[in-house]
């Protein structure tokens, strides 16, 4: 069963990660990227995907042209969990 991270765990994970900023509700993270078109932003979405899907862990999120807003929650935790801090690092790691 994955578990919501405590306040401690989530201050370090967040930490490590200030791209990404704090959601309420629900309990995750999110980061907004900007890409030169609609075409460059669906091909970072297409490497994400199959990120997501490898990991079997998705993201919740939205794209308008060059614009993709991702906001990363573990449903069957009801919060966030270890799984959303790795997904956003790999994530990361497509960005660069
Ligand atoms: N993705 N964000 C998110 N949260 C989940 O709880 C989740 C998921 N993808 C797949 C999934 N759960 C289930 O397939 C596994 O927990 C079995």
């Amino acid at each position: 069963m994955i578990e919501k991270l405590n306040d401690e765990e989530r201050a370090v994970a967040l930490a490590g990660l200030p791209e990404w900023g704090g959601v309420a509700e629900p309990d995750g993270i999110s980061r907004s990227f900007s890409f030169g078109n609609f075409v460059e932003a669906f091909g970072f979405m297409t490497k994400v995907a199959l990120l997501a899907e490898k990991a079997d862990h998705h993201p919740e999120w939205s794209n308008v042209y060059g614009r993709v807003e991702i906001m990363l929650t573990t449903h069957d935790a009801g919060g966030l969990s270890q799984r959303d801090i790795d997904l956003a690092t790999a994530i990361n790691a497509l960005a660069a």
